[in-house]
């Protein structure tokens, strides 16, 4: 059989994600196949430098749950970081007020754990079954994560498996039961967060 032409062209520019925060939201339904979407994530994150403790995951039950606990997880971070440069801001009046010498730097060259994230990863698994479920929840989940991204201005990146059987959502996680263990997309759902975190540093 021929080799397949799909998948993305190699990153011309490696990006750097020392700076940045990320969040992955997972479904715990289908956890066999999660489990390793998740940790091929994770494992590409740190690949290209996110610190671990910059890395937050949370889970919900299924993959309906995705565009609410992204979206949510977005907010709490920005409302977070907001209230953080508040007191910092109060902080450094109140030394100027008392001592009329420059007020200290008060920012820090790695990046503060509450910042806002910089990218979720919403990861799920939905397996056809016999009812028109599946369709529906694709065709939620899938538009529900676009608007968050669209709505919030963080990119959220698309970790949902839509797969027609068992195997086609193994071997998309590299645990393919054949001869071909497949290749594990978690992986490069991490390398889209890294780059569209970074990116979008650049739009703000
Ligand atoms: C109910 C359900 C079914 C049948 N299948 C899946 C699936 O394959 N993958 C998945 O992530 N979630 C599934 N769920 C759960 C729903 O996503 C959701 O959690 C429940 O309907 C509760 O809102």
């Amino acid at each position: 059989m021929a080799e397949s032409i799909k998948g993305p062209s190699p990153l011309l520019n490696k990006f750097d994600g020392s700076e940045l925060r990320v969040a992955i939201v997972h479904a715990r339904w289908n956890h066999l196949v999660i489990d390793a979407l998740v940790k091929g994530a994770v494992a590409k994150l740190k690949e290209s430098n996110v610190k671990e403790h910059n890395i937050i995951i949370q889970s919900v039950p299924g993959s309906f749950e995705l565009p609410m606990a992204c979206s949510k997880v977005i907010a709490a971070s920005q409302i977070q970081a907001s209230a953080t440069a508040t007191d910092l801001m109060g902080a450094a009046g109140a030394l100027l007020s008392l001592d009329p010498t420059p007020a200290p730097v008060l920012s820090s060259s790695s990046p503060a754990s509450n910042q806002p994230f910089d990218a979720v990863i919403a990861i799920g698994v939905l397996i056809k079954g016999s009812t028109m479920h599946f369709e529906y929840i694709c065709d939620a989940v899938s538009h529900g994560l676009m608007k968050v991204q669209l709505d919030t201005g963080t990119p959220v990146i698309f970790g949902v498996l839509t797969a027609l059987t068992d195997d086609q959502a193994l071997e998309r996680a590299g645990l393919g039961r054949g001869e071909n263990k497949g290749h594990n997309h978690g992986e490069d759902w991490g390398l889209a967060a890294v780059e569209m975190g970074s990116r979008a540093r650049g739009w703000a």
